[in-house]
């Protein structure tokens, strides 16, 4: 099966679609620590009009820029590393953070989250960046671009629990106000 770039992007954020958030959009379900048949995923994605093979989700796996998808030893199962709006126990451990986190969100939200400290919103964890240039990526996708800093080690120290994804994104329940400051765009 050969995709072009775009095919690619596309069928990624499907599968991304199904295993964060609407595994039935493929007519398959997740086991409680997120995990999907991959033999179910591409039947059900080429039943859903999303034709793919075991090659070429290999190839978006292995190829991924930000690491989203993992499988077991097997390659039998699947599963996304972050992101999940659906209830799914990663089975991760609450890890030591680095001093400082970054969190990259657009102007518009500010002045609620200023109010109300970092949500999850739709997803299960509030995302955190290990650098400023990843947190003002994530930001872009929203609007202009705000960087918050969070005093990830002072939370610590007052017993909130951090984990790492598989692929380097910090995640926390919440961040109250009085952990974060927006740092000035410099960009
Ligand atoms: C904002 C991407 C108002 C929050 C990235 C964010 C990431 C509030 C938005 C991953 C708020 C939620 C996650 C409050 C938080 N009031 N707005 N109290 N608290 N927000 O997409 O962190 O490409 O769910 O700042 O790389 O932007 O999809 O979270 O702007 O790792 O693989 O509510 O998604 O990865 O937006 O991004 P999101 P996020 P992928």
């Amino acid at each position: 099966m050969k995709y072009t770039e775009k095919q690619k992007t596309h069928t990624s954020k499907f599968i991304s679609l199904v295993l964060r958030h609407q595994p039935e959009a493929a007519g398959i379900m997740l086991d409680p620590h997120g995990w999907a048949d991959v033999t179910e995923l591409l039947r059900g994605m080429t039943n859903a009009g999303q034709p793919i093979d075991m090659a070429m989700l290999e190839e978006i796996v292995r190829t991924d820029a930000k690491q989203r998808y993992a499988f077991n030893e097997g390659h039998t199962k699947i599963r996304a590393n972050q992101g999940h709006s659906v209830a799914v126990d990663l089975e991760l451990q609450p890890v030591t953070p680095p001093d400082t986190l970054w969190h990259g969100t657009a102007s518009r939200f500010l002045d609620s989250i200023m109010q109300d400290g970092l949500k999850p919103m739709s997803r299960q964890y509030v995302h955190l960046s290990p650098d400023i240039e990843t947190a003002k990526k994530v930001g872009s996708r929203h609007g202009k671009p705000v960087i918050l800093q969070i005093d990830t080690k002072q939370m610590h120290a007052d017993g909130f629990r951090f984990y790492r994804a598989e692929n380097g994104v910090w995640l926390t329940e919440a961040v109250p106000t009085a952990y974060m400051k927006a740092i000035k765009n410099e960009a």
